[in-house]
């Protein structure tokens, strides 16, 4: 067994005990009420779910561990050498172990990876039979579930697993699965926008910079930026849809390609992830109609009346939980301010954060006019040239595989339960309320 499978065995049986315990104790308790129109709302404010790896607080935004994201970017391993940004490889070491990882952990995470990363021909085949022009999260389910087929958890399965192991063969297709993402999506890129030219891999580099490689960018600023994109896009707690989706799906026994799969076909909605590509989408329009430059406060906010006008949103802001700016914006917006404060769509970014709060706080029914992490992430792929908008979507999937994949090993850990909700009707409500 490898040393850091190892290390995670020596956890399970404290937090199964844990969580027992708990239990015996606290049980019966309960921990709100929930009104009739949660049922209707999307269940929003409604805690349901058990999600160990990140908490999410309205009004200061996302903890991974306990940590922020300026305590992880002070306090996480960098690349050897002079790196900034925390390794992603590191916060998965923190959301699966919970503990910082020290220098060695880290890079011994990163060699196991990359031990693990060949991709079988079958998968680029099965990407090949969809037209290049296929949205990149297609191409991206589909090279996920075409990688199915080496499900160490469904072979055990079939085999007849004790359920006490479950957790061993989740551990290995959760691990296999990260190490695989970054060559699955360059391949996409690669295919979709640069004539499948393919990169080999550089496993001198670490997971995000070897990514950064693979897709063709070979610059150290732009594996920063995908070293900070990958640790702040991981996790969001349970209840987003592509955190809980792969729960869900998971929650049956299905394996981790199947429920990841599940994830992100949730994070390619637009209300989800494919904000990302929306938020440069409506920026471009904006651009386009004005006869492009750097538009007046006045022509952005005309801009948006518009957008609200035709009954669209303005991707970017706002937010199903969070109620002020969302840290990884800010993040964002300080790496930007860091290494390219002067440019264009940088400028316009945060012009359109000066405006657009006001007018949807004056629509008088949005809770959160405050930017989300997708207004400001492509501006910063953009400046490095990284301009296909239609792929950011899948940059934001391989960052969430790191939260879902430790959050479905420990579910398997702890032996987690089928979800399975009651659902009502109108009716049996309103004979309810009747009586
Ligand atoms: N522009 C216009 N209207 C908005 C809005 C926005 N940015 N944000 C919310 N609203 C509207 C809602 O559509 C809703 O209108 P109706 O009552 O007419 O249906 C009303 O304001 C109340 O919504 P809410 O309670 O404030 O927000 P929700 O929890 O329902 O929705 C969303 C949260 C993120 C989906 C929403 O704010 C939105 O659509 N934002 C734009 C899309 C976006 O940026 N999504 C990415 C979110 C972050 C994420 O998951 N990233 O992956």
């Amino acid at each position: 067994m490898d040393k850091i499978k190892a290390h995670f065995q020596t956890k399970i049986g404290d937090q199964i005990s844990e969580i027992k315990d708990f239990l015996a104790a606290h049980g019966d308790e309960k921990i709100g009420d929930i009104k009739v129109s949660q049922l209707y709302g999307g269940m929003r404010g409604m805690q349901a779910l058990i999600c160990e790896t990140s908490k999410l607080d309205p009004d200061e935004g996302i903890r991974f561990r306990g940590y922020s994201i300026p305590e992880l970017q002070e306090k996480l391993p960098k690349f050897p050498g002079g790196g900034n940004e925390p390794l992603p490889e590191a916060i998965f070491y923190l959301m699966l172990m919970n503990e910082i990882p020290t220098d060695d952990d880290v890079r011994r995470l990163s060699n196991n990876w990359a031990r693990r990363s060949i991709v079988p021909p079958h998968i680029f085949k099965a990407i090949d039979a969809l037209p290049v022009t296929a949205h990149p999260m297609t191409q991206f389910t589909v090279g996920i579930m075409a990688l199915q087929t080496e499900s160490e958890f469904a072979k055990a399965y079939k085999k007849g697993i004790n359920k006490k192991n479950y957790w061993e063969p989740t551990y290995e297709d959760a691990m296999n699965l990260i190490a695989r993402l970054p060559r699955i999506a360059a391949y996409i890129y690669r295919r979709r926008y640069h004539n499948g030219e393919h990169i080999e891999p550089d496993h001198n580099l670490d997971w995000s910079g070897n990514f950064a490689h693979m897709l063709g960018f070979d610059n150290e600023e732009f594996r920063e930026l995908m070293r900070l994109y990958m640790t702040i896009h991981s996790d969001h707690e349970g209840g987003n849809v592509s955190a809980h989706a792969v729960h869900l799906v998971g929650s049956a026994l299905s394996d981790a390609y199947l429920s990841f799969s599940a994830g992100m076909n949730g994070l390619a909605g637009p209300l989800h992830g494919l904000a990302n590509q929306e938020v440069i989408r409506w920026i471009q329009s904006m651009r386009q109609e004005l006869g492009g430059g750097l538009p007046s406060k006045e022509e952005i906010a005309n801009y948006c009346r518009k957008t609200l006008a035709e009954g669209k949103v303005i991707p970017g802001f706002g937010h199903a939980v969070l109620r002020k700016t969302d840290p990884r914006y800010t993040a964002q917006r300080e790496f930007a301010l860091q290494h390219m404060p002067h440019d264009d769509m940088f400028l316009i970014v945060s012009r359109v954060y000066e405006v657009v709060p006001e007018i949807l706080e004056a629509t008088g029914k949005v809770k959160n006019p405050w930017p989300n992490v997708d207004a400001h992430s492509g501006q910063l792929l953009m400046h490095y040239n990284l301009t296909e908008y239609e792929f950011y979507t899948v940059l934001f999937g391989v960052a969430r595989s790191l939260g879902t994949m430790a959050n479905l090993i420990w579910d398997r850990a702890i032996g987690s339960a089928l979800e399975r909700p009651g659902s009502t009707t109108t009716d049996l409500l309103k004979e309810k309320f009747a009586k």
